[in-house]
């Protein structure tokens, strides 16, 4: 038996309001639960507190944990590592663990700081239950998959994440009764989003080879069946009154079949939700009839993922999807009074003006009623990462990669000038009558809702993000007027 805290950890001291449930550690419970049930395990959220030593001192007053997970993003690593030195100072005789994105990409780095124990890549629930039981045993641990440790001799030990992925029908749903699901009401993915809402997978893994994406789940699609997934809905909406159900899947919508019997299911037994797709959908394998069933079910919100409409850079990221269909779905899904919204991607490798204008274009001419313009931010142990050197070497100097500001470029404009594009794309494409009528008279809430969303969410952001960009390119402007395309594509 084991007492075990697990911490969601944030990029900065400051409250975010651009969370979601934390996911991975709610998973992780429910899965010790069934298998270690004698563990006391406690949870926290850094992403609601201003003060992460005082919030863990607070919530450990007479609880002496012997293992702190920690559930990571690289954005928050810098955080990380501050509290897990504050962690093992506090309580010196605990296991200071590292799973989630960040440990997936960086597991060696991680490693290398002295006050971590253990990092864990991949998929996390059976192997952090081997490594617990492990632990607890003292067996010995070089066989775990996707564990990184340091042998008494200081010999860094790294295996690659488990091939042994799990049925995801044996998985136990979320441990939702840990959640403080009334704290997380202001703060989601989705835009454009109200109300009392949760957060699902219903499936992991994405087949695709997009050459920029991750692969936590590798790329294994593993699906819940229809009835489950709904049963999963109607257990959220009858034990915690939920209003609102964000999916976030990477490809919710692989099997055709079996989007359509989650639908008809959810119509079926007349469950009152609304549906939102912030993390995308595959638009090219969607088509009318599907559509209408998806709004008929409560659809109100769809992401597109198109990234980039110019078919050369398709092909070279290993998108390839239709952009025609696309084009066609998003009308249909506009016209059925699916709020639209798309994701485009600007900056990648040799990209040029010519091509980002072909995206610009065809998001202005677009029927969406929103959408993000990224600019191309490489991820360590993808497959752009590795071919423009981001993975080895770069861990020291990074800190943040952010989508919203360009403090480089892999493309073939300069970061002033990629600037420009995602700045006059966004301008174009809001300032559009037709669109700004669209969104008018199809956003689904109130006006006055409308205005708040409109104002916290959208200028607010604008305003900051605006003035972010102008700080970096004063300060790299001082150090380069043009970035090459390994090193700076992570200087912060
Ligand atoms: C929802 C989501 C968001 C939400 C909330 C993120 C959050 N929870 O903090 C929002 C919209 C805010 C968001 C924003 C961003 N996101 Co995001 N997001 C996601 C998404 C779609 C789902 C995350 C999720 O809920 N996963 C479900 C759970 C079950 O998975 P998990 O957390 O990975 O946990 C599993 C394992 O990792 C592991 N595990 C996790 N924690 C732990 C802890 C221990 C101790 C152990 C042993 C194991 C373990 O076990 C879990 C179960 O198997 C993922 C993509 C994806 N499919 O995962 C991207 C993803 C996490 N996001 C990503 C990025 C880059 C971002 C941004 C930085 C983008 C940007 N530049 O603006 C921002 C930063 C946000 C911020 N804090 O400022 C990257 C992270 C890559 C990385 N190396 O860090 C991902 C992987 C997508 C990608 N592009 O590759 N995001
Ligand atoms: S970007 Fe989307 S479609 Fe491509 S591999 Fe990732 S999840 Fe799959």
């Amino acid at each position: 038996m084991s007492n075990i805290l697990l911490i969601k950890t944030s990029k900065s001291n400051l409250p975010d309001k651009g969370l979601s449930p934390p996911l991975g550690i709610l998973y992780l419970i429910a899965y010790l639960r069934k298998h270690r049930p004698a563990d006391v395990i406690k949870m926290i959220d850094l992403r609601l507190e201003r003060d992460g030593g005082q919030a863990i001192a607070t919530l450990c007053r007479d609880f002496v944990p012997d293992i702190i997970g920690f559930s990571t993003m690289t954005i928050e690593a810098n955080n990380m590592h501050v509290m897990a030195q504050w962690c093992k100072q506090r309580f010196p005789l605990s296991r200071i663990i590292v799973g989630g994105p960040h440990a997936t990409s960086f597991g060696r780095h991680v490693i290398a700081d002295p006050n971590i124990d253990y990092v864990l890549a991949g998929e996390g629930e059976a192997v952090f239950l081997k490594l617990l039981n492990a632990i607890d045993h003292g067996s010995p641990l070089s066989d775990l998959p996707g564990l990184s440790y340091r042998k008494p001799d200081g010999t860094i030990i790294s295996r690659a994440p488990t091939q042994e992925l799990l049925d995801l029908t044996t998985l136990p749903p979320p441990a939702w009764d840990l959640h403080n699901f009334d704290r997380y009401t202001d703060s989601r993915m989705s835009p454009i989003s109200l109300g009392r809402y949760a957060a699902l997978f219903t499936s992991r893994g994405c087949p695709y080879q997009c050459t920029y994406c991750h692969s936590i789940f590798s790329k294994r699609y593993r699906a819940l069946p229809p009835l489950q997934v709904v049963d999963d809905i109607e257990y959220l909406i009858n034990t915690y009154n939920i209003q609102e159900l964000e999916i976030y899947d990477d490809s919710f919508n692989l099997h055709y079949n079996r989007t359509m019997a989650i639908c008809d299911e959810i119509i079926r037994r007349g469950l009152k939700i609304r549906l939102l797709f912030p993390n995308g959908v595959r638009g090219d394998l969607l088509d009318e009839a599907l559509i209408k069933r998806l709004r008929q079910a409560g659809t109100i919100y769809m992401v597109f993922a198109v990234e980039s409409a110019s078919e050369r850079i398709q092909q070279a990221i290993k998108k390839n999807v239709n952009l025609d269909k696309i084009r066609q779905n998003i009308r249909i899904a506009a016209r059925a009074g699916i709020f639209t919204w798309g994701f485009f991607m600007m900056g990648f490798p040799g990209e040029t003006r010519r091509e980002l204008w072909r995206t610009a274009k065809y998001a202005i001419a677009s029927a969406l009623h929103g959408g993000f313009f990224f600019i191309v931010v490489p991820q360590a142990g993808t497959e752009l990462g590795r071919q423009v050197g981001v993975d080895a070497g770069n861990y020291a100097t990074i800190k943040a990669a952010d989508y919203f500001a360009t403090r480089n470029t892999i493309s073939a404009v300069s970061h002033w000038e990629l600037w420009l594009w995602q700045l006059l794309t966004c301008f174009f494409f809001y300032a559009h009558p037709a669109r700004l009528y669209r969104i008018l008279k199809d956003y689904p809430y109130s006006p006055g809702a409308f205005c708040r969303k409109a104002f916290r969410r959208g200028l607010v952001f604008l305003f900051v993000t605006f003035l972010r960009n102008v700080s970096d390119r004063l300060r790299s402007g001082k150090k380069h007027a043009r970035v090459s395309p390994v090193d700076e594509a992570l200087r912060c």
